[in-house]
């Protein structure tokens, strides 16, 4: 199987064509997960899944599961590729897609080369992993790797008050299967870099060795409301004012940090939210992420630490809630020493990394041997309609998936 190579133009296209599914008027990609534009991708790739004449699986967390047995003994755990097709809003087109689309490819490259792996080969598309519309992100993968109870999972309530079940079932992806109806052998996930250091480097394939933990909360501070002309400042107990030292500590607090910690404020809202009225409320999330668990609490313990001192001094009371709180990982280090020789073998430029982003490997790492393949990201977007990668640089990571693949599903 070294030889062979996927079909460039039928990955390249799809993606495209994934791309221009679930766009609003104002021509925003915006599948948030478990909507009707979410839908549209779904529906679009589960078509693409029976056309290759996989076995389509849906789980009741509207995990999708395409899947190869191939010549494979029925007890044999899988070789399972993929990652998620939700975006968050006014996105890209590759954050997660490229990753499904990529080992849909492989499977269907594998089949048409008349190859039979020892092992089945499955491509998954995880629900939610962006978290956009229903904390935590990477919920899909959590429930399908037992970190999280099915029940209370399709019982979250939306940013929109929506609840999840209720929209899987909507959109018609209530799977039949319970989460975790299939154990993989191990789980390689190809994803856009979406930071700068690939393409600072100049290098082709990134070996993701570890990725960062995350702390997500939502803040809510509760001051007085009163007329914006008659109050004194002396005399205010503005939630608003409140809300700004909090970004601005947090942001000090980071850019001046030894330790590559990193903090955004990436939703706020002001209550009554008029002109010339003092906001009695501010309710806002915070998203911390370090590589390291120890940094990564010692920022949240500055942050409770701030609030109370800023609640006594500002007359206000704030509320904490924690919205998702993931360690650190580490990745299967057998598997990144396999990305390292597919790309060297492919002539391919190669270091090892952490992951500064989320992914559903993450989770599956708590149940199998896991590990990340990236590809660079121009300017080192993401989680923007300007996130680009060459297509060169999708093929090549396309390839390595491939090397890899097979690889793991040989014995
Ligand atoms: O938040 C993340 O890092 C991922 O995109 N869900
Ligand atoms: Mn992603
Ligand atoms: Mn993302």
């Amino acid at each position: 199987m070294s030889s062979l190579t996927i079909n460039a133009d039928r990955l390249l296209g799809r993606i495209a064509e994934l791309g221009s599914l679930g766009r609003d008027t104002q021509g925003r990609l915006v599948r948030v997960a478990a909507s009707d534009m979410d839908k549209l991708g779904r529906d679009r790739l589960v078509g693409w899944l029976e056309e290759a004449g996989l076995d389509v699986a849906i789980d009741r967390m509207g995990n999708i599961f395409g899947i190869w047995q191939g010549d494979a003994d029925a007890g044999q755990e899988a070789v399972m590729l993929g990652s998620h097709i939700d975006t968050v809003i006014d996105a890209g087109i590759y954050d997660g897609c490229y990753g499904v689309l990529a080992g849909l490819e492989v499977i269907e490259s594998v089949k048409e080369a008349g190859f039979a792996p020892a092992r089945p080969l499955v491509v998954a598309a995880f629900t939610n992993e962006e978290g956009v519309r229903y904390s935590p992100d990477m919920m899909g993968s959590l429930v399908f790797a037992g970190g999280r109870d099915i029940e209370e999972a399709l019982a979250s309530i939306g940013t929109d008050g929506s609840v999840l079940g209720r929209e899987l079932e909507r959109i018609g992806y209530a799977g039949r299967h319970q989460p975790g109806f299939l154990k993989p052998h191990v789980y390689v996930e190809l994803h856009v870099e979406q930071g700068p250091v690939l393409e600072r480097e100049g290098i082709a394939i990134g070996a993701v060795e570890n990725l960062q933990g995350i702390s997500w909360q939502r803040i809510t501070i509760d001051g007085v409301a009163n007329h914006a002309g008659t109050t004194p400042m002396s005399m205010r107990q503005d939630a608003g004012v409140a809300a700004a030292r909090v970004i601005s500590f947090l942001a000090d607090r980071a850019s001046a940090s030894p330790t590559p910690t990193v903090a955004t404020v990436g939703t706020i809202a002001f209550e009554p939210n008029a002109i010339n009225v003092i906001p009695s409320r501010a309710i806002f999330t915070i998203d911390l992420r370090d590589p390291n668990e120890m940094h990564l609490r010692e920022a949240e313990a500055a942050l409770a630490a701030f609030l109370d001192d800023l609640a006594a001094s500002a007359g206000v009371t704030i509320n904490a809630e924690s919205l998702a709180r993931f360690e650190p990982v580490t990745f299967d280090a057998g598997i990144v020493s396999l990305i390292e020789d597919g790309a060297r073998a492919a002539g391919l430029s190669c270091r090892r990394m952490t992951s500064g982003a989320g992914h559903d490997a993450q989770m599956i790492a708590r149940i199998a041997p896991s590990a990340m393949i990236f590809v660079p990201s121009r300017g080192g977007i993401s989680h923007s309609p300007d996130e680009f990668t060459a297509a060169d640089e999708l093929v090549a990571g396309a390839n390595v998936l491939l090397g890899v693949a097979a690889r793991l599903a040989a014995d």
